[in-house]
C-alpha cells in the first residue's frame, strides 16, 4: 500500500476513536495499536489466570463450607475472564497458544501482584478488597475501550469482579470484629499487600512508556497515576471504617484537593517483581506450565475427536 494511502487510513481511524466509534476485528487498525492490544489484553488473561493460584491455594482450607462455595465461585470466575480475553486476544489475529506459551517462557508479562503468597485466611480477604478493588478501578474505564470485543469483554468481567470484591470486603469485616488475634490476622494481611495493590496500577505516569499513546487510541481513559489515587480516595475510608489502619505514615487527607496525599512506592521493589523476581513467580509460572503438560492429553482427544468428525464428513 502507498505511504499516502496508509496516513489517510490512520486519519480516519483516529477520527473514528475521537468521534467515540468502536474498533471492530474486522476494521482497518494500525499495526501499532493491534500490537498493543495484543500485548495488553493478552497479559490481562495471564494475569486471571495466573490470580487463580494465590486463592486456590485456600480452597481446600476456606474455615467453613458457605467460604469455600464463595471462593470456589470466584477462582471459576477468574478462570472464565482468562477464556474471554484470550478470545478477545484472537479476534487480533494473535494465535493463543502462542500467547500462552509467551507467559511460559517469560517473554509476556502478568500482573504483579499475584507473585506474592497468600500466608492465612485473611489473605483471601485482602485480595478479594485490595486486589479485585483495584481491578475493577482500572477495569471500568476498559468497558469503553475503543476496540470493541475487548469494551463489550470488560463489561461481564466488571460485573463479576465487583460480586468479588464485596466478599473480601466482608471477610475483612468479620475479622476486623472478630477476636484480637482475627483482627490481628486482618491488619496483617492488608499490611502485606497494601503497597502490592497500589503498585498493580503499573508505573508512575512520567516513567509509562505506553500511556500516552493508549489515551490517545481510547485503550486506557486515564492514566496509571489517576486511577490509583481514585483507588486510594475510595479505598481508605474503607479500611477506617472496619478498624483497620493503612500501613503508611505518610497517608494524609488534603482538604484543598480532596484527596489523600500517599508516601512513595517502592519502584526497585515493583521491577523487581515484573521481572520475575518476585517471593512467587518462579512458582507461578512452574504451575501454569505443570497445568499445560498435564492438561495436553485433554486437547490430543479433542483434535483427535476433530479429525474424525471432519474425516466422516468429508466421506
Ligand atoms: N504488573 O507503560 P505501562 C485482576 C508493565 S486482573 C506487571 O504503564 P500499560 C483480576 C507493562 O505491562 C489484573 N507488569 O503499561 C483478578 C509494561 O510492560 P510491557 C491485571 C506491569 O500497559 C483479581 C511496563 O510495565 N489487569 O487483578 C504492571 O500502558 C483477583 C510499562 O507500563 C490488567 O491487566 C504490573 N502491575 O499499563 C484475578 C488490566 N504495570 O508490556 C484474580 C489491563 C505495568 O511493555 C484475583 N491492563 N506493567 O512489557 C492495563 O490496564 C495496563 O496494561 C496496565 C499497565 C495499567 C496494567
Amino acid at each position: 500500500m502507498k505511504e499516502l494511502d496508509i496516513t489517510e487510513l490512520e486519519r480516519k481511524f483516529q477520527e473514528k476513536i475521537d468521534n467515540e466509534i468502536r474498533i471492530e476485528p474486522n476494521d482497518w487498525m494500525p499495526d501499532a495499536y493491534r500490537k498493543t492490544l495484543i500485548r495488553q489484553i493478552s497479559q490481562h488473561a495471564h494475569s486471571e489466570v495466573v490470580g487463580m493460584l494465590p486463592e486456590g491455594n485456600w480452597i481446600t482450607r476456606a474455615p467453613n463450607l458457605r467460604r469455600k462455595a464463595v471462593l470456589l465461585a470466584k477462582v471459576q470466575d477468574e478462570a472464565g475472564h482468562g477464556l474471554y480475553l484470550y478470545s478477545a486476544v484472537e479476534t487480533l489475529g494473535a494465535d493463543r497458544e502462542e500467547t500462552i506459551d509467551d507467559l511460559h517462557t517469560g517473554k509476556a508479562k502478568y500482573s504483579s501482584i499475584f507473585n506474592y503468597p497468600t500466608l492465612t485466611w485473611a489473605d483471601m480477604g485482602a485480595i478479594g478488597w485490595l486486589v479485585d478493588g483495584a481491578a475493577i478501578m482500572n477495569q471500568v474505564p476498559l468497558c469503553r475501550c475503543s476496540y470493541g470485543p475487548y469494551a463489550r469483554a470488560m463489561v461481564r468481567v466488571c460485573k463479576e469482579e465487583s460480586f468479588h470484591q464485596r466478599q473480601g470486603f466482608e471477610i475483612m469485616t468479620k475479622l476486623a470484629q472478630g477476636t484480637p488475634e482475627q483482627k490481628a490476622m486482618a491488619q496483617d494481611a492488608l499490611n502485606r499487600f497494601w503497597w502490592p495493590a497500589l503498585m498493580m496500577f503499573g508505573p508512575n505516569d512520567a516513567d509509562s512508556p505506553h500511556t500516552a499513546q493508549s489515551m490517545k487510541w481510547k485503550i486506557k481513559r486515564h492514566t496509571n497515576d489517576e486511577l490509583r489515587q481514585q483507588f486510594v480516595d475510595i479505598t481508605v475510608p474503607q479500611a477506617e471504617m472496619i478498624g483497620l489502619t493503612v500501613p503508611d505514615p505518610d497517608l494524609k487527607w488534603n482538604a484543598e484537593t480532596g484527596h489523600y496525599e500517599f508516601g512513595e512506592i517502592n519502584w526497585d521493589e515493583f521491577w523487581q517483581v515484573v521481572s520475575g523476581n518476585g517471593p512467587c513467580n518462579k512458582d507461578r509460572v512452574d504451575a501454569r506450565r505443570k497445568a499445560k503438560e498435564d492438561g495436553s492429553w485433554v486437547r490430543e482427544a479433542a483434535n483427535a475427536y476433530a479429525e474424525k468428525r471432519k474425516a466422516r464428513k468429508a466421506s
